[in-house]
């Protein structure tokens, strides 16, 4: 038997090196270094911004009787919706290094005046950083006013036929597309970007809208329930959807996707459009139509919110924080003539 002293002590001495163990194996818990407690901090703020926009919205949805499909962040299939806060831009701007990214934009006839708006903005606010071939499809190819582009960017200016009625300018944009993917495109990037021109980058627009099939909310239907999307309703169009079916509205002024996605795409709504000419009809929004019956079998893998793609004349604006793509204003019987 021990004495009772040497019994004390003895605890105790195991005890302090039990303390001092438990204080070296947790040391960030006893004295946090001055970066971890910011960074701990500087991302709680950062989550908590994210959930208080989000019940921002869906708050200022209650006002309404209005569809919620539209403001969540990923759909039912899983792909996500692109909000502002819902990424991290510097960790994918790390996984996109090399990453090449054609846009690709159409500008016949009195519609080569938004030309240099469009790329100048593009400039500025368009995947900045990153490799850029610009594909510009014009009649007055010795008429453009080149802007300046940043190192590692691209302007390509290719000719094409200026048609006189608009339902072939659209045909011939997605003829344009069906070539370009297939013979071009395929040696000189990775993801392709699909634009209107009659519109300006007016916030950052950078990889996260990067995605295998990409399509954009129409800013007009992105709180409205399925029933008065103005999809194609007559069964004889070959862009056909019935009242029952479809997810969203897409609009047609900004889609893309890696080049073979976009192949697919447009030579499918190219078979649907000489389809319906056959038939001597045309979809209720032309490609638009043809885009949106194809993305409801092919369901897009990223949705972009109308952050991507906003109009000024439109209502729900207090909902979208930042427009980063906006709608040049226009006389529209001014600029078709
Ligand atoms: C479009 C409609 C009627 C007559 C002409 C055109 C037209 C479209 C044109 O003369 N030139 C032209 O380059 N376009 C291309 O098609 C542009 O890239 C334009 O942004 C795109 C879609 O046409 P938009 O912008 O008039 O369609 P909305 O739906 O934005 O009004
Ligand atoms: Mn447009």
């Amino acid at each position: 038997m021990l004495p009772p002293k040497a019994y004390v002590i003895g605890t105790l001495v195991v005890f302090m090196l039990y303390i001092v163990g438990f204080c070296i194996q947790n040391t960030e818990l006893i004295f946090l270094s001055k970066q971890e407690q910011t960074i701990h901090w500087s991302q709680k703020v950062t989550e908590k911004t994210i959930e208080l926009e989000h019940c921002e919205r869906k708050l200022l949805l209650n006002s309404g009787k209005k569809r919620k499909m539209g403001l969540n962040v990923l759909t039912p299939w899983l792909a996500p919706i692109i909000w502002d806060g819902i990424y991290d831009i510097k960790i994918l701007d790390n996984q996109h290094n090399g990453t090449r990214i054609g846009l690709f934009v159409f500008a016949v006839k009195k519609y080569i005046r938004f030309l240099r708006p469009f790329l100048e903005s593009a400039e500025r606010y368009f995947m900045v950083g990153h490799k850029v071939t610009y594909y510009v499809f014009t009649e007055k190819v010795n008429e453009v006013v080149k802007p300046k582009v940043a190192d590692g960017r691209i302007l390509q200016i290719h000719n094409v036929v200026a048609d006189q009625r608009w339902q072939d300018v659209s045909m011939r944009r997605m003829e344009a597309l069906t070539i370009f993917t297939k013979e071009h495109m395929p040696n000189e990037i990775d993801y392709l970007l699909c634009a209107d021109v009659d519109m300006v980058f007016n916030d950052h627009v950078g990889v996260e809208i990067l995605g295998d099939l990409v399509a954009t909310l129409h800013p007009g239907f992105f709180l409205s329930e399925p029933e008065s999307f103005p999809y194609e309703r007559r069964p004889i169009s070959a862009a056909y959807i019935p009242y029952e079916h479809g997810d969203f509205y897409y609009m047609a002024a900004l889609y893309g996707g890696k080049v073979e996605e976009i192949y697919k795409l447009s030579v499918a709504c190219q078979k649907g459009i000489m389809e319906d000419k056959k038939n001597y009809i045309e979809a209720v929004w032309q490609e638009e139509s043809h885009l949106n019956r194809y993305l409801l079998y092919n369901k897009p893998t990223k949705i972009l919110s109308p952050e991507y793609l906003w109009d000024a004349n439109l209502t729900n604006g207090e909902f979208i924080k930042k427009k980063r793509f906006l709608a040049v204003q226009k006389d529209h019987q001014e600029v078709r003539n």
